[in-house]
């Protein structure tokens, strides 16, 4: 049986597809143990989004209602005042997001904007949160900046197998990708990678997008699983829906080749029924995006996510350096005054 202590880095795909294709309740009890074995089952992370620049962005990410290559009719913001994030991080602390993600559509962050984002940072971890940001390619220093204000996680995603990943993007390589994630890692900085599915990518993307992150030195702390959003405009808003089994097939898989990662149920929420995202928790996913919003499309309102937490018994994940006393009555206090000004009643 698979121990903490047992994680490997040498996944092959015939062990990947093999695990892909047992039967459902095989992989699904599986998972499971594995998670059970290094997790609390009963306990989900939840992280706040922000877009801190939107839309405009040099990049053609064939899925993103951001990229300026296309016209989605997105609006497009500058860099945000920090005062302004320090505003929505609170707000998202008060509902009891532990880690507040702060997201720019650059190819990477220019020089003149660092001072901003390395302020955002310092601000964020004063309220007692955790902070992760995702700005596109880093280099040693810039990395290096950015762990030294005191940066938790950078998200950085693979998004897909390397083979299958130029039909997708093109104006940044895998490489350029993974030299950020060895870049975020020397820096000391944790990694959150992960990736989409429902690009029309094959089953054999999907083992290869596993076996990269898996098989890095150290595998990322964080794996965001995304299920493409279809945005109108983008070139994959007409793309074949995905099947939603194959979807918690990828969370199970993940978890058990990932056991210590924190994997996430990230985009897509919005699609997927209470049903299948409590499938997803089963097979190991313990971390969402919590909060009405993604970057620039929609999520579920929390008092969904509250309501379904409540009617599964889960407990979002507290951060270790608060006292469970003082964050149970902030989130309570935060949840009170949401529910009253949206006259929002438990059914
Ligand atoms: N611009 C930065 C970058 O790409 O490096 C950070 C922000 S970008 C929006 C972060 C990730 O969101 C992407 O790598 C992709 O995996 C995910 N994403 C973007 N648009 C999406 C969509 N329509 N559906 C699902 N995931 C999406
Ligand atoms: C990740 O893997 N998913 C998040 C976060 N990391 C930055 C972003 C999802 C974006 C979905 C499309 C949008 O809202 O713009
Ligand atoms: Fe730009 Fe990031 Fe969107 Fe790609 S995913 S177009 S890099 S904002």
């Amino acid at each position: 049986m698979q121990q903490l202590g047992a994680i490997r880095h040498d996944w092959t795909e015939a062990e990947v597809k093999a695990l892909f294709e047992l039967p459902f309740n095989d992989l699904m009890f599986k998972a499971h143990t594995v998670h059970r074995e290094n997790f609390d089952p009963n306990e989900v992370q939840v992280s706040t989004l922000l877009s801190i620049k939107t839309g405009a962005c040099p990049e053609d990410c064939k899925y993103c209602p951001q990229s300026g290559h296309y016209n989605t009719g997105l609006e497009k913001e500058r860099l945000m005042q920090v005062e302004k994030v320090i505003e929505k991080a609170k707000k998202a602390k008060e509902t009891g997001s532990t880690r507040f993600c702060m997201g720019a559509a650059w190819k990477h962050p220019a020089d003149k904007d660092m001072p901003y984002v390395v302020e955002m940072v310092k601000r964020v971890k004063e309220l007692g949160l955790e902070t992760c940001m995702t700005l596109g390619m880093l280099d040693q220093d810039k990395a290096s900046e950015l762990a030294d204000a005191g940066l938790d996680y950078y998200n950085h995603n693979l998004d897909t197998s390397p083979e299958f990943y130029d039909k997708i993007i093109t104006t940044r390589t895998y490489q350029d990708r993974l030299d950020t994630l060895q870049n975020v890692r020397d820096s000391g900085m944790k990694i959150c990678s992960g990736g989409i599915l429902g690009m029309g990518e094959t089953a054999t993307d999907r083992y290869g997008l596993l076996m990269q992150l898996a098989n890095m030195p150290v595998q990322p702390e964080s794996v965001p699983i995304n299920m493409l959003v279809k945005v109108a405009g983008t070139p994959l808003e007409n793309v074949d829906d995905l099947d939603h089994l194959d979807f918690v097939r990828m969370i199970a898989v993940a978890r058990i080749m990932m056991p210590a990662s924190h994997v996430r149920l990230s985009a897509g929420r919005e699609k997927m029924s209470d049903e299948m995202q409590a499938m997803t928790f089963f097979a190991g996913a313990n971390s969402i995006f919590y909060g009405e919003c993604l970057l620039t499309t929609p999520n579920p309102e929390t008092h969904r996510d509250v309501q379904l937490f409540r009617k599964l018994g889960i407990n979002m994940e507290q951060r270790i350096s608060d006292s469970d006393a003082t964050q149970e009555a902030a989130i309570m206090k935060g949840l009170q005054t949401q529910q009253d000004s949206e006259h929002f009643y438990e059914a």
